[in-house]
């Protein structure tokens, strides 16, 4: 049964003004796509399990260390014996959702972030706007389109002397109205280059970093998206993520002699992202069945919601930039703050109640946590184990 696009609208979109959003909405391709086309899809996320995972040893051992033993007088130095300070590495912390998880951060007091950032200057401004105390964090630069940089980025790191708990892949481009490909310094397709390969070369590098850190919790996250899962309304807008048979990553992504794109097709800016994002949760699924059971890292990936305001969409059509924020308020009911969602990846850098390793991270509408399913795609082993290959390769590991 096809619904139509405006039954969905609540009445308050009765105005002359909004019936012209919704009818756009309804009837234009501005959105890359037919509204009432997808009115049709199933709400995947409905039939989703909402399960909060139990404590894992560690996290226990973090919230007990400071509890008393009863019956037995502590020592001062043993009140004082409290959790030490966490070391978090925040890539892309200059602004929308890295910005506000650095923030919510830092104010607890109990985390100095290091901000990962392309633009020194940006993100000293972003910091300083955002309120966030000169002690709470340092700015270290990397940009994810260098392989040189991120291996630069890990050798400033470790001189700094301070240990690694959380690593958080945070940092993305997105490039929707691109008519050629944009590739980095080594030549990859710049969106899959830099949101797959760079943080997937920068995890490689700092793994035994985090394996070292004596904090009760070590977690490797990275960021990933509601739009790269085909098993949900949101990852049915064309063009959906296909990774294909990744003849194109095989071939180096370099428009040359192979394509731009992971499948070998032609090239789409907004494919490329969504495909980069499935790469994404295909790495933190193979680095945990990999490396969990031997280091207890825990390895997750997220979607926090859709934060229609950030810089992600600053090469969209101003109209979309426009349009964007209220039709996710208000139609699709998905948006989120930028603060909210800085608040949720927060969580899984810090939440002792957040530990499970392998796990995929959403939020319900009244803002719970819960794990959510991947599409088969996005949690196929067999591709997550030939991007491992193939990405190892491509950045100088293997
Ligand atoms: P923003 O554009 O606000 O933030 C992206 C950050 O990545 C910026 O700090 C940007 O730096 C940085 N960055 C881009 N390229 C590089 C590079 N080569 N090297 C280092 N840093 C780089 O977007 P969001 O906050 O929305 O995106 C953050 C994450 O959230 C991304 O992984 C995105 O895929 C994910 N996400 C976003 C959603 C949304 O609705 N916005 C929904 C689902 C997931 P600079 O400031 O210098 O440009
Ligand atoms: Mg999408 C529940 C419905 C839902 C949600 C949660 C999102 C999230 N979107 C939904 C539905 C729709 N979107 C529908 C029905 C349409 C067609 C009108 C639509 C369109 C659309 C476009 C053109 N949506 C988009 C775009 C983008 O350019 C954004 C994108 O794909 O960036 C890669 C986007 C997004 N929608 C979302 C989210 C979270 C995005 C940002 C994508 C991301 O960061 O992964």
């Amino acid at each position: 049964m096809a619904l139509q696009a405006t039954s969905l609208l609540p009445s308050a979109l009765s105005t002359s003004k909004e019936a012209k959003l919704s009818a756009s909405l309804k009837d234009s391709s501005f959105f890359g796509v037919s509204f009432s086309d997808y009115v049709k899809a199933d709400f995947a996320s409905s039939s989703l399990k909402c399960k909060k995972e139990c404590n894992s040893k560690r996290a226990i051992r973090a919230q007990t260390i400071a509890v008393a033993t009863p019956g037995v007088t502590r020592s001062v130095s043993e009140q004082k014996k409290t959790l030490r300070e966490g070391s978090v590495i925040i890539t892309g912390a200059s602004s929308g959702l890295g910005l506000a998880t650095a923030k919510a951060l830092a104010e607890t007091g109990k985390w100095y972030v290091i901000m990962a950032c392309r633009d020194f200057l940006k993100a000293e401004r972003a910091a300083k706007s955002a309120g966030m105390s000169k002690e709470n964090y340092t700015i270290m630069h990397l940009d994810l389109a260098s392989l040189d940089s991120v291996r630069q980025f890990v050798d400033n790191f470790r001189r700094s002397g301070r240990p690694l708990d959380v690593l958080v892949c945070n940092a993305a481009v997105y490039q929707p109205t691109a008519r050629q490909p944009s590739f980095t310094a080594e030549g990859f397709e710049l969106s899959v280059g830099t949101n797959h390969l760079g943080h997937f070369l920068l995890s490689r590098l700092l793994l035994p970093d985090l394996n070292k850190s004596d904090y009760p919790s070590r977690r490797l996250i990275i960021v990933g998206s509601i739009t790269g899962n085909t098993n949900t309304l949101a990852g049915n807008v064309p063009p959906k993520a296909n990774l294909g048979d990744m003849r194109g990553l095989a071939g180096g992504l370099n428009g040359l002699n192979s394509s731009a794109m992971i499948d070998g097709g032609d090239f789409d800016g907004a494919k490329a992202y969504k495909d980069s994002k499935v790469c994404n949760m295909l790495t933190m699924q193979e680095f945990h069945r990999r490396y969990y059971e031997d280091t207890g890292i825990t390895f997750a990936s997220l979607y926090p919601g859709c934060i229609a305001t950030t810089g992600l969409f600053r090469e969209h059509i101003p109209l979309f930039r426009l349009l964007f924020p209220p039709f996710q308020r208000f139609i699709t009911k998905g948006f989120v703050s930028e603060e909210d969602a800085g608040k949720r990846l927060a969580q899984v850098v810090s939440d002792p109640s957040l530990t499970k390793s392998g796990v995929y991270w959403s939020w319900n509408k009244a803002s719970a946590s819960f794990e959510n399913q991947l599409s088969q795609e996005a949690s196929d082993p067999e591709k997550a184990r030939k991007i491992w290959e193939i990405s190892e390769k491509l950045v100088g590991l293997a």
